[in-house]
């Protein structure tokens, strides 16, 4: 059975981003999921399809109706109870809402499918998240305009996780942040770009070697670039091997800054 996404939008033409492009269009071509839109504008009551009102209290900008959400969220539900979706959970996309995160991702792709809530203007009269909602997710403290792009982001996370999205070489458990590290860096031809050479042990086809060194490039840009993740793996101190490991990076990486720094001499030098 295919998990359902239903999203609650006045902005349904967004998500044609998601469903017509790369991994996620395959995956709906292959109908790994169902994405259905619900416009609040087909469940407003009057002839001008109004959707949102003056904050009671004052205050700039507008906020959306309770009732036309309702309906929608009522709507996308009963499809979702048509179509055998029992595990289900309304999702409202919110700046209020806890960070999105692998883990978050991992607990919504065991759903059969989400009703995922996007507010546009300041916001969605309080009493129909009270009402409606049982989570609200942020994907992090920056401001966008709405919560398009952030359901947008959830969808194709979640998409990932689900069996056959991604091809045999590709797989969701390779993915960096599963294993709580930052992945080796890549290289492909040609062999030197403007001046710098691929790392020689990827030239040497020695597998062992290489994946012995793309372990201490993942555990070494860890430590160097979000430090807090790597606290968060090994909260009693790294393992010996990895230890070693990333003794080895650090000396590495004096000798590149030195080595670095002559270049630097040798070009002041020549001018
Ligand atoms: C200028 C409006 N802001 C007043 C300080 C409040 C505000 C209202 C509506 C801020 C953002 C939004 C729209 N954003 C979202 O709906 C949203 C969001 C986000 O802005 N950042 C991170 N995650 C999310 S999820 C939904």
């Amino acid at each position: 059975m295919p998990f359902e996404f239903d999203v609650v939008t006045l902005l349904p033409k967004m998500f044609d981003a998601v469903t017509q492009h790369g991994i996620t269009g395959r995956a709906r071509e292959n109908n790994l999921y169902y994405l259905r839109t619900w416009n609040p504008r087909d469940y407003a009551a009057n002839r001008y399809r109004t959707v949102d009102d003056a904050p009671y209290g004052g205050g700039p900008g507008m906020v959306m109706m309770a009732e036309p959400l309702d309906r929608a969220i009522t709507d996308a539900k009963i499809q979702q109870t048509r179509n055998g979706i029992n595990r289900t959970r309304v999702i409202y996309l919110s700046p209020q809402g806890g960070r999105l995160n692998h883990e978050k991702v991992l607990r919504i792709s065991k759903l059969h499918g989400v009703v995922l809530l996007c507010g546009r203007y300041e916001g969605i009269d309080e009493r129909l998240i009270e009402n409606r909602v049982d989570e609200e997710i942020s994907i992090g403290d920056y401001v966008i305009s709405g919560g398009e792009l952030a359901a947008m982001a959830l969808i194709d996370a979640v998409i990932r996780q689900l069996p056959g999205a991604l091809g045999d070489t590709q797989s969701a458990s390779q993915d960096s942040h599963v294993n709580h590290l930052l992945e080796y860096p890549h290289y492909t031809r040609p062999d030197i770009y403007k001046g710098k050479p691929v790392p020689e042990v990827l030239l040497s086809g020695n597998h062992e070697k290489i994946e012995r060194w793309r372990l201490q490039q993942s555990i070494g840009r860890t430590w160097l670039k979000r430090p807090d993740l790597l606290a968060e793996k090994y909260p009693e101190g790294l393992p010996d091997k990895e230890k070693e490991l990333l003794e080895e990076f650090k000396q590495s990486q004096c000798l590149a800054i030195t080595d670095q720094a002559k270049t630097d001499t040798i070009k002041e030098q020549e001018q």
